[in-house]
């Protein structure tokens, strides 16, 4: 803004977004760099990464508050936006473009529609979302009434205070997004052996990805409930050592080679529902336990409870019919996936509810030499 006096730091316009149950900035693509290594420099430097308190820059010093959307209207036919999602980390240097992000995915319609990207509707604005991580389209809509964004509403989600304006994401096509397919493995259900430094040991697991790429295992197997809190189970540095274990072993396994620096696939650890839900999970993200869910974790997790001869048979709870809700109970509360099935089995679609809002508009400030 030419208001304020010449600086050797450059602003760059974004809005600071909640999307479903993470935050982050959200740039026009346009506004920063074409060159992908300066691009990261300029995401690293806004955030503040890395720094486990990300004190100089937007971040929140969590994994869930280190996300950052770019958005452009998109030539794809058929399609209105492209979202390309990138996970920083309070403590490294990693952008990662590679995994998608649900939560994220919830905030970008109002940011398009707040950028003038697209017409407002009246009533309610529903566009076709392209996330370029994995090339994955979705419908999003919001309310629009009279040709305004609405925010507030009575919807409420589980990790975030209060009700909102429901936005509603109906997945087109998630199987196998970041893995070659649902089942990498071409199984519902593998035995893993895992060579851990303290001990090695044997463990079945559910590799699977629809959405998200995950390993799902039962929370019995590693000693524990299934019911702890994620503080108590992110102390919990035994329990992550073998869950990190587990996790480089299964990344080969699923396609994605080595993992050690990736941010997926994703631990879940499951144990039958308390709270009338299909099933309770606890999820690392993967290395700190997640206060809640993922948007595509929890997709992942549902479409595995109605997989025969998955991991969570015996554990899941639920229906034989077609077009069902599952609950999908974490620590602070539950997410709700609407899974429909065909005649075969197989998950064919995924919509769930999320809410998200603008926190700030304006420009974040980064070094200029960047
Ligand atoms: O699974 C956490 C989150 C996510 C990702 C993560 C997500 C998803 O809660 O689609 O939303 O797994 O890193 O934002």
């Amino acid at each position: 803004m030419s208001h304020y006096p010449a600086s050797d730091q450059r602003a760059v316009p974004c809005m600071l977004m909640r999307g479903g149950t993470s935050r982050g900035p959200f740039f026009l693509e346009s506004d920063l760099p074409v060159d992908t290594a300066a691009r990261n420099r300029v995401l690293l430097a806004a955030m503040g990464s890395p720094d486990p308190r990300q004190i100089d820059g937007l971040g929140g010093a969590h994994p869930l508050t280190s996300k950052v959307g770019i958005v452009r209207r998109s030539a794809t036919p058929g399609v209105d936006l492209d979202f390309l999602f990138a996970q920083l980390q309070p403590d490294s240097d990693t952008v990662d473009v590679t995994p998608n992000c649900g939560n994220m995915l919830a905030a970008v319609l109002p940011f398009a529609l707040e950028r003038g990207l697209l017409p407002i509707a009246e009533g309610v604005t529903t566009a076709r979302i392209l996330t370029l991580n994995t090339s994955m389209q979705c419908d999003v809509t919001m309310p629009t009434p009279h040709g305004q964004l609405q925010y507030a509403g009575g919807a409420r989600i589980d990790g975030v205070p209060g009700t909102a304006a429901p936005i509603s994401i109906n997945f087109l096509d998630t199987a196998g997004s970041v893995c070659p397919s649902l089942l990498p493995t071409g199984r519902a259900l593998d035995r893993i052996n895992v060579d851990a430094a303290a001990a090695p040991f044997a463990v079945d697991a559910t590799l699977i990805d629809n959405g998200m790429p995950m390993v799902l295992v039962r929370a019995s197997a590693f000693g524990i409930t299934g019911y702890e809190s994620a503080a108590e189970l992110t102390a919990n540095d035994a329990l992550r050592a073998r869950l990190e274990a587990l996790r480089l072993a299964a990344g080969p396994l699923m396609g994605l080679g080595d993992v050690a620096q990736k941010n997926y696939p994703k631990m879940c650890l499951l144990a039958p529902p308390r709270d009338g839900g299909a099933v309770s999970t606890r999820c690392f993200i993967p290395h700190v336990c997640h206060d809640s869910i993922g948007v595509l974790a929890a997709v992942t997790v549902a479409t595995a409870c109605v997989l025969p001869g998955s991991i969570a048979g015996g554990i899941a709870s639920t229906k034989d019919q077609a077009c069902q809700t599952l609950s999908i109970e974490h620590p602070s509360g539950e997410f709700s996936v609407e899974l429909e099935t065909d005649q075969s089995g197989q998950v064919v679609r995924a919509a769930l509810l999320r809410t998200a809002r603008p926190i700030m508009r304006g420009e974040v400030l980064v070094p200029a030499h960047l």
